[in-house]
């Protein structure tokens, strides 16, 4: 990023724009340096993104347009902007836009050559906005869609999961890839039936992406304000997570707004900085790990900053906070869940089981309303501050039999007589093992909130190995990780990946699922109605449900 002495260009129209603004960057860098977590992470210089770079998501007349921006007068540069929405064209844009790309694209370069294992690129201006002939939203050149086009060319990549947790729609990435199934592009937005900027009809749960790439583009409209962290994670459980493990990405761009935090006077969520811890590890075990993050928005400098630190600590590995007091999905977030579900179900046989939105749900849009669009003083939000995250000395410790060498990272403790594991149960290895994981642990662990957590392998479980490594990744969201794993002796060959597993590293992919057999998702489907009356985060549906089942059902089909 750039810092031009005060001109007289800055001068005449400064603050143009009161809340895109430097100290979004400087601040979240001195915090991170102050932390000491800059410390820990490899520095990756920026370049400037090339012409032929920037052309992989935008027009030439576009990009020669703007190329003009630094040459032009005050009068001309106004001129120029008044033909986009919410952009603000300074004279050192063209520059700074070239780096934000430029960075992106370094950062994809260092992840795909195995030069580190994840990243985030803190960068302005933000992109997700922006269009193949347009900027708009202060975004100019469209950083993560370039990423995602680059990585394909470069690296042959086949396929990419862009996450867009930005709390407005990234109709640019959106329109970028609306026809394109190698790029699964998933958006929660601040919606408001269509009453929130950017006020668009493209930005609802079911435009779904257009010919090949249907099924690929996935928005979650918010339609109120104020959802927390349990709406999000729901969503994560029940949408994204499933959808994400079926697809199988090779590579995952985040776009890492954090507009969606508490505090944002944009924004306006209540979910705390720590769901970005949450958020991101969930996402660390897709693609081998492969994770790049790019900042899109974020304009309370508080949350903003504590948002970015959760998100780096938890791409270095350290454990996730407790996801605590989490409360349930409110009826408006339920409502959208199971309208994207639905919209979905005919895409991914991860959901080919979702009930029907019942129409009442969708509302017309009726157009602002006289006195509805003008400035709310949003009243000042205060938060605890998310407390401090240590990182434990030994990662894991193993109780091993005499003639097993301990695996290198870990410590090893001896026996003890006294080890009388509860089993609590059990899960059979079928595509529907993947689903029981989405649908009903995550979700209910998350609501359950664990001290520790055991996970015991029995012998012949048929449990793959990736499975097994994936599921040990995301249970590590609970019990700040505290993880006991407990293994048969003859299974001597799962104590490397296990341990592994145990000490941070990614899990292998799962490679692309099949459809999960219906005796299965019928037999899950049940469980999680019955349980739903207790367990309000296995709800995917704003419908009140008591339905209770009569039958005892069991999973586990031997
Ligand atoms: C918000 C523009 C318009 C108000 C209309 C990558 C980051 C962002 C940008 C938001 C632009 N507000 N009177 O862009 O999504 O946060
Ligand atoms: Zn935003």
């Amino acid at each position: 990023f750039y810092f031009g002495k005060t001109t007289s260009f800055d001068r005449q129209l400064f603050p143009a724009c009161k809340i895109e603004v430097p100290e979004r960057l400087t601040v979240s860098h001195e915090t991170l340096v102050r932390t000491g977590l800059a410390d820990r992470c490899v520095s990756v210089p920026v370049r400037e993104a090339t012409d032929a770079e920037i052309l992989l998501a935008h027009s030439e007349e576009y990009l020669e347009a703007v190329k003009k921006t630094p040459y032009m007068s005050l009068e001309d540069l106004m001129e120029f902007t008044r033909q986009y929405g919410d952009v603000y064209f300074h004279p050192n844009i063209y520059h700074c836009a070239k780096l934000a790309a430029g960075a992106a694209l370094q950062l994809v370069d260092s992840v795909m050559t195995g030069k580190v294992r994840n990243g985030m690129a803190l960068v302005r201006p933000p992109g997700h906005h922006s269009m193949r002939s347009a900027a708009n939203g202060f975004c100019v050149f469209n950083n993560v869609a370039i990423a995602a086009q680059y990585a394909k060319q470069k690296y042959g990549v086949q396929r990419v999961l862009i996450v867009d947790w930005d709390i407005h729609h990234g109709q640019g990435v959106q329109y970028c890839f609306e026809d394109d199934p190698s790029v699964l592009y998933f958006s929660w937005h601040r919606y408001e039936h269509q009453k929130f900027w950017p006020h668009l009809r493209d930005s609802d749960y079911d435009i779904v992406g257009k010919e090949k790439g249907a099924g690929f583009n996935i928005n979650v409209p918010w339609n109120k304000v104020g959802m927390e962290n349990g709406d999000y994670l729901s969503v994560f459980c029940h949408v994204l997570l499933p959808v994400a493990y079926e697809f199988c990405p090779d590579l995952v761009l985040v776009c890492a707004g954090f507009d969606s935090a508490i505090g944002d006077p944009e924004g306006e969520m209540c979910a705390t900085p720590d769901v970005f811890a949450h958020l991101t590890h969930l996402l660390m075990n897709l693609a081998g790990g492969k994770l790049c993050a790019v900042l899109e928005g974020g304009y309370n400098l508080t949350s903003l900053v504590q948002s970015v630190c959760q998100t780096v600590q938890t791409l270095l590995g350290d454990p996730v906070p407790r996801p605590a007091s989490l409360k349930s999905p409110c009826i408006s977030a339920l409502e959208s869940l199971q309208c994207v579900r639905s919209a979905h179900k005919a895409y991914w046989s991860c959901l080919k089981h979702a009930g029907n939105h019942n129409r009442a749900f969708s509302r017309a849009f009726k157009g602002p309303e006289a006195g509805e669009e003008e400035e709310k003083d949003a009243e000042e939000k205060v938060w605890p501050e998310p407390p401090k995250r240590v990182t434990p000395p030994v990662c894991a410790a193993l109780v091993l039999p005499d003639d097993v060498a301990c695996p290198e990272g870990c410590e090893c403790f001896s026996f003890s007589e006294d080890l009388d594991p509860l089993l609590a149960s059990k899960l059979s290895d079928t595509s529907g093992f993947t689903q029981a994981v989405f649908g009903l642990l995550l979700p209910l662990g998350y609501e359950y909130d664990p001290g520790l957590v055991v996970l015991v392998r029995m012998p012949d479980s048929g449990v793959s190995d990736s499975l097994w490594q994936q599921l040990i990744g995301l249970l590590q969201s609970f019990a700040l990780g505290h993880t006991l794993v407990v293994l048969q002796e003859e299974e001597k060959a799962l104590i490397g990946l296990t341990a592994s597993s145990l000490l941070g590293n990614p899990a292998a992919s799962l490679k692309q699922l099949q459809a999960p057999l219906t005796e299965d998702t019928e037999a899950i489907e049940k469980l999680r109605h019955r349980l739903q009356a207790d367990w309000k985060f296995l709800q995917t549906t704003g419908e009140c449900s008591s339905i209770t089942f009569e039958i005892n059902i069991n999973i586990h089909r031997s």
